[in-house]
């Protein structure tokens, strides 16, 4: 066993449910986690039935009546331990995520940083749970609203940040006074198991276990549970449009709230007169980072047609450059894609996209050797080709060519997803039509950066198919609580608002 593991309380057998004090034996079956890398197990899962689901639901509903009362400055204090014990444990915890989930070594502890940067940002947040203040048109009279804790929520994720994006919800959440149960993604569920004992600690220290659960199950016994249970009044979630669609409509059917952070369909438009350099490399970085899995991947480019000639060529060089290996390896810059059906789907789309009449320029093949490793692939594309409207979770990139800003802001946005975008210029003309309403149509509109790699203070997510929801900074706490508009009369008059007048004897 390696020792990262180890030092991160796992075992060969792991109980994968918590409800207030983990589940010895939890009754849902075994699940293996398998190294992308290796393709040989990491360990094993006891996963969460319908009876664990139930104890894990009552645990946090039975926290929630306390924790929701605990003055929120308190509760940052325990999430500020929370960001000391996640520091304590980076190096260990990126290990974990580069082995299970096949991100490099960089990216995983990158990602712990990603987890500690929120809950420090939610210490400070939890002495700023401001509400506005309004006045009345009545006399003597006092309106605020206030914004209370919510319940205990659902937060579902992604294989492919299988740390950062739990804490994108849950450090928020926590400040905010709610309490949750987690059903990560079974494809890494021991990087959550690992994260839940770092939680355990804290919250035994404090007394307040029950906080932040864990339900590690199939989708039959947890997740549909979870979507559907009145108890849990939002559910945030990360995934595929599919999914999205799923989710998004079994909540809202019992007029639940939903989060949802979906698809992309990422491009980087670069001007004539942008720094190529730069731009350069913020879309090998956006395309191939991540081997291609992130929501904000680079997935297409629009290159203006004076530079696209040699600035492709330029793109084929650098990718032929890339290493390619185990992430644990320093020197590697590419790790696996998560599973054979991620080299399956990547393979598929190429297939299509050639049967389109796209052409591949370097990479398309999966690599001979064990694990699941391919080669970054970057494909000649025309507007219009179907299979580049979709987000294929794979590193391909395909590039297009433009004339007019105009005309590449356009064929960005003429795709049902809307999460990130960027344009690389020193053209204050283009920087600016692309940021302005006629612009992108995305979330996330970046000058000279890349669409990837956003950092936790700004509010991320996007529109269309990406799903609406914004995780994370800025305001974002707002939807983990509720809002209630007080109004109080402090006058011995009875006035009615609008002029009613309604007098009785
Ligand atoms: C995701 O891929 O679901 O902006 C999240 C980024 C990371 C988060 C990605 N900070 O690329």
């Amino acid at each position: 066993m390696r020792d990262f593991l180890k030092e991160l309380g796992l075992s060969g057998v792991n109980s994968g449910a918590y409800g207030n004090g983990w589940i010895e034996h939890p009754g849902g079956g075994e699940l293996t986690s398998v190294s992308p890398t290796e393709e040989e197990p990491v360990g094993k899962v006891l996963q969460a039935d319908e009876n664990d689901y139930e104890t894990i639901v009552q645990a946090a509903q039975e926290r929630f009546e306390s924790w929701r009362m605990v003055p929120a400055p308190k509760r940052g204090e325990i999430v500020r331990q929370l960001g000391e014990e996640l520091r304590k444990y980076k190096r260990p915890l990126g290990q974990l995520i580069a082995f299970e989930m096949g991100k490099i070594l960089s990216e995983g502890e990158g990602e712990v940083q990603e987890a500690i940067d929120i809950a420090d940002f939610a210490v400070g947040l939890s002495r700023q749970l401001y509400g506005l203040s309004m006045h009345s048109e009545r006399p003597k009279h006092r309106m605020y609203e206030q914004w209370h804790p919510l319940g205990p929520i659902g937060i579902v994720t992604a294989f492919n940040f299988p740390v950062a994006v739990w804490a994108w919800n849950a450090m928020i959440a926590a400040v905010c006074g709610d309490t949750m149960i987690w059903k990560p993604s079974s494809k890494t569920p021991l990087s959550a198991i690992a994260v839940q004992h770092i939680c355990d600690r804290v919250m035994k220290a404090n007394d307040v276990q029950g906080v932040f659960n864990l339900a590690v199950g199939r989708g039959s016994a947890v997740g549909e549970r979870l979507i559907n249970d009145k108890r849990i009044p939002l559910i945030s979630a990360t995934g595929s449009c599919r999914m999205g669609r799923r989710i998004g409509s079994v909540v809202a059917q019992r007029l639940g709230r939903t989060l949802l952070e979906l698809g992309g369909n990422n491009a980087v438009i670069v001007t004539e007169d942008a720094d190529q350099d730069m731009a350069l490399r913020a879309i090998v970085f956006g395309a191939v980072g991540t081997a291609g899995q992130r929501c904000t991947s680079t997935r297409r480019i629009f290159l203006h047609k004076s530079i696209a000639k040699e600035f492709t060529d330029r793109l084929i060089k650098a990718y032929e450059s890339i290493t390619i290996g185990d992430p644990l390896d320093p020197d590697t810059l590419m790790g696996p894609m998560i599973d054979e059906g991620a080299i399956e789907d990547m393979m598929a789309a190429l297939e299509e996209a050639k049967a389109e009449g796209a052409e591949i320029l370097t990479g398309g093949k999966r690599i001979d050797r064990k694990g699941f490793f391919v080669e970054p692939t970057i494909v000649k594309a025309k507007h219009g080709m179907k299979i580049t409207q979709e987000e294929t979770f794979a590193p391909i990139l395909y590039v297009f060519e433009f004339e007019t800003v105009e005309e590449a802001i356009h064929m960005q946005n003429d795709v049902d997803q809307g999460l990130s975008s960027a344009m690389f210029t020193t053209n204050l003309h283009a920087a600016e039509t692309f940021l302005s309403p006629a612009g992108s149509d995305c979330g996330i509109a970046n000058i000279n950066i890349g669409t990837s790699g956003a950092e936790i203070g700004g509010a991320f997510g996007g529109e269309k198919d990406t799903g609406g929801g914004r995780e994370a900074g800025s305001d974002a706490w707002k939807n983990y609580m509720r809002r209630q508009t007080c109004t109080i009369n402090y006058s011995h008059d009875m006035p009615l608002a609008q002029g009613v007048k309604f007098d009785i004897e």
